[in-house]
């Protein structure tokens, strides 16, 4: 990021205050420097102004920074010290209920007298003192020079509120004053949103060891992460747009309930500082009223704001601790105080994480709690941070006002969950896809790979047909003149849809049963008037992407996918109160089954959607052998790589070493069975390897690889009753034949 060229740079480039090789003279020289400079451009009667209980004029912030000196240290350390006004301790102390009683909050407003000159000669009073007392040996004592350094950084917090304090108040003043000129910035083209994935494991957060902390940052201690998905930038006013525009603040099931009385209370439709005019939307900014730029982040939004955008978009916030591990080591760079632009701004980058320095504080879904082993500090400045542990929400990243050298990876900021005059944003995150749901445990993929090649016949699962490669190689076959499964069924669900919409009951879940790409799904999300919708899918990779795009497209509708290997067990995360479920599983997959595979996977999906369920089945029906070979056995040979995938995932992920040249794909109609079976045929006698143990393979020989039956329409009408469905509607093709039932 390019700052302002110095020579425009109004007052407060103070605010990229200090070098730390600076000593501590000319740190507080700089830092004390900084406030005036921020104050400047602010007459004696916006010094005074007090818009709101947790904002405090200016003036004030000016005389308590100053106040904190003088009780923390003068008063305590220095004997020569005379005090500027006694009565200062009542008007200046801001919490601290150690150093005695003090003016309440909420009337700071109220205190024209001192005036901002007086308070200008208390700075001038204390600062003379300061600067002869840090010359002296107490000064350099351990305990003073860290209340010295936490003078320093208290006094920038207050930097920041300065500055968040004066919008709020000049944002009442319907002439929209500016604070401070606008500063145009590049015209940025931001990177689309991105997830990124971050390994999980034992990891260690907090402030260790060199250079200053808050007591609230520390002891570093260990904390456990699932693996999980970072979005790469900030969330934008434009993604706010959306949310607004899908009725965000007006549907309940997106918000907590706190949060919805909250807003119900308060009447939120917007962002703080936001108001619709002539047609478009604006925002107060510290540059005065201006429109809303949709590439940079959002801010002035509180928690329950951002985890309701959070849980529309089928995510949710991160944790501090994943926010952290994601920040440790990044360098601390971007759009902070000292860079002047004072508003949040798109973000430049093309990759990696962006903004996660400055532009915006981004809410954590973390509680501000103790770190495990926390002891505040000893004496008054112990009320700094511990106390306030309760009832607040950890922010992480700092903010376009935030002083420069501020700010560092471990910093915890917070506030109460309904707050929003703060530079406040939110960055999405995911759970990873490896984070499974009654998935496959590491070792059962080559468990049952070890199996089957040890079986005669061999054999080997075709679930395991579906990592990232071969889901794409399935959706490329789907494509395929010869695969007419999923050309024919999706005719039929588009003539069926507006049926099965009447048919089932509005604000229903769906729950699509290996959900592969969702393409069909979308026929009917856009029939339906759906609650939300769960693809189960065993290729979590795929499922992560999936759901956010359908996310992403039908924004009022909520997507929980899971991760489940659905033939087996699977759970339906809590969506509403009782909301009817309804089951989807297209594409003939049950063909893949064995007939009681098939018995007993309609027995499970019976049980796990409940008795007042219903069930959309896609099924492909016996028809010419010709129809059938040609469409396991295409020509352009998508399938044959679809099924010798299945060796380069062992190779890839089992370290096999399978020579997939040596393998032919083979399809056969097993008449008496009713199905195609792929195999894959050794064309030499040859061994592999896979996880360590050998397999030999003689010439001729196969894996068997898929069974695809197909059914006469009785039969399966059958075999779904036996696991107690009944058929409520059916839709049928002729040639080729396949039929869309929905069961109940
Ligand atoms: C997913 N399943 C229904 C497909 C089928 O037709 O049995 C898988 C497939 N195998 C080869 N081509 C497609």
């Amino acid at each position: 990021m390019t700052p302002p060229d110095e020579s425009t740079l109004p007052t407060w480039k103070y605010a990229r205050a200090s070098r730390t090789s600076d000593s501590v003279v000319e740190r507080f020289v700089r830092v004390r420097a900084a406030t005036e400079a921020l104050a400047a451009p602010l007459s004696p009667e916006d010094q005074n102004v007090q818009s709101m209980p947790d904002a405090s004029p200016a003036k004030w912030h000016r005389a308590h920074t100053t106040w904190f000196y003088e009780t923390f240290i003068l008063r305590r350390f220095d004997p020569r010290y005379r005090a500027y006004d006694e009565r200062f301790n009542y008007l200046f102390n801001s919490y601290y209920e150690a150093v005695g009683a003090r003016h309440p909050r909420p009337e700071r407003g109220a205190i024209t007298r001192p005036t901002a000159a007086e308070i200008s000669d208390y700075r001038q009073h204390v600062d003379e003192a300061m600067a002869r007392f840090m010359t002296s040996a107490t000064a350099s004592e351990p305990e003073v020079a860290a209340l010295i350094e936490l003078g320093l950084h208290h006094e920038q917090q207050h930097q920041e509120l300065l500055l968040t304090d004066i919008l709020h108040a000049f944002a009442q003043n319907p002439t929209f004053p500016a604070y401070a000129p606008f500063v145009p910035a590049m015209v940025r083209d931001p990177a689309e949103m991105a997830f990124i994935d971050i390994d999980g494991g034992l990891i260690e957060i907090g402030h260790d060891a060199d250079g200053f902390a808050f007591d609230n940052e520390g002891p570093r201690h260990r904390v456990f992460l699932e693996p999980y998905r970072l979005a790469n930038r900030l969330i934008s006013n434009g993604e706010w747009l959306e949310f607004m525009a899908a009725g965000g603040y007006r549907e309940p099931r997106h918000w907590l309930s706190d949060g919805w009385q909250t807003a119900q209370r308060e009447g939120w439709n917007a962002p703080l500082y936001w108001r619709e005019t002539d047609g478009a939307w604006h925002a107060m900014t510290l540059a005065g009223l201006l429109p809303v730029e949709p590439n940079a982040p959002v801010t002035h939004i509180s928690f329950y704001e951002a985890d309701a955008f959070a849980r529309w978009r089928g995510a949710r916030l991160p944790s501090e601790a994943e926010w952290e591990s994601a920040a440790a080591g990044l360098p601390v760079e971007g759009n902070l105080c000292g860079h002047g632009y004072l508003r949040p701004l798109a973000p430049c980058g093309k990759s990696g994480l962006q903004q996660m320095f400055g532009d915006a504080w981004e809410w954590t879904a973390s509680a501000y709690a103790r770190y495990p082993g926390f002891r505040p500090r000893e004496g008054a400045v112990g009320e700094y941070n511990g106390k306030f542990m309760i009832n607040q929400l950890v922010l992480r990243g700092g903010s376009c006002v935030t002083p420069d050298d501020h700010v560092r990876a471990t910093y915890r900021n917070f506030f109460y969950p309904n707050q929003r005059w703060q530079f406040t944003g939110l960055r999405l995150a995911l759970d990873a896809p490896c984070a499974r749901v009654g998935a496959p445990r590491d070792n059962t993929f080559r468990n049952d790979v070890w199996d089957g090649l040890s079986a005669t016949p061999k054999t080997l699962p075709c679930k395991y047909f579906y990592d990232r490669e071969g889901s794409l190689l399935f959706d490329a076959i789907c494509e395929l003149p010869e695969y007419y499964l999923t050309r024919t069924e999706t005719t039929l669900l588009k003539s069926a849809a507006p049926e099965i919409a009447r048919l089932v009951p509005t604000e229903s879940v769906l729950v699509e049963l290996g959900s592969g790409s969702s393409i069909k799904t979308r026929i009917l999300l856009d029939a339906m008037d759906l609650l939300a919708y769960v693809p189960v899918d065993i290729s979590g990779d795929h499922l992560a992407n999936v759901a956010q795009d359908i996310a992403a497209r039908y924004r009022r509708l909520q997507v929980s996918p899971v991760v489940a290997d659905f033939s087996e067990t699977f759970d339906i995360p809590p969506i509403g109160d009782d909301a009817p479920l309804i089951g989807f599983f297209p594409g003939s997959t049950i063909g893949n089954m064995s007939r009681p595979e098939a018995l007993k996977f309609l027995r499970l999906v019976r049980a796990t959607l409940g008795p007042d369920s219903q069930f959309i089945i896609g099924i492909d029906l016996v028809k010419s052998v010709d129809t059938l070979l040609a469409a396991y056995d295409d020509a352009e040979g998508v399938t044959a790589a679809f099924n010798k995938n299945l060796l380069a995932r062992i190779n890839r992920s089992l370290d096999g070493d399978f020579d997939l040249s040596s393998f032919d794909h083979r399809v056969i109609w097993n008449a008496h069975e009713g199905r195609i079976q792929m195999h894959l045929a050794s064309t030499r006698a040859q061994s592999a390897t896979i996880a360590g143990r050998r397999f030999d393979f003689a010439q001729g020989e196969t894996i068997h690889t898929e069974n695809s039956h197909k059914y006469r329409i009785d039969d399966f009408i059958a075999l779904a009753a036996e696991a107690g469905w009944s058929m409520r509607e059916s839709w049928m093709a002729t040639d080729p034949a396949f039929a869309v039932l929905l069961l109940a």
